[in-house]
Parts: C-alpha cells; structure tokens; sequence
C-alpha cells in the first residue's frame, strides 16, 4: 500500500515536470518550459 502511495507521488511530480503535456519528460518539456518563461512578460 505504501509502495503505490509513494509510486502515485512520484507519478505526479513526474507529471508536473512534462510542461507540454505530452506524458513525457524530455528535452522537448525544458523547450516548453523556457517558452512559457521567457514569453511570460510579454
Ligand atoms: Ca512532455
């Protein structure tokens, strides 16, 4: 039971790391993320 709680928490961290929302974490996600960030003031 522990064990799933804890896989369930790292799922969502994982998902909170896939900024384009593709499910997966990968070099396209560090892209999306320096897009939202750098746009974010105009
Ligand atoms: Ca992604």
């Amino acid at each position: 039971m522990r064990q799933r709680a804890h896989q369930t928490s790292t799922v969502e961290q994982f998902a909170r790391a896939d900024f384009d929302g593709d499910l997966d974490v990968d070099v396209a996600d560090f892209g999306a993320f320096q897009a939202v960030f750098a746009g974010s003031g105009k």
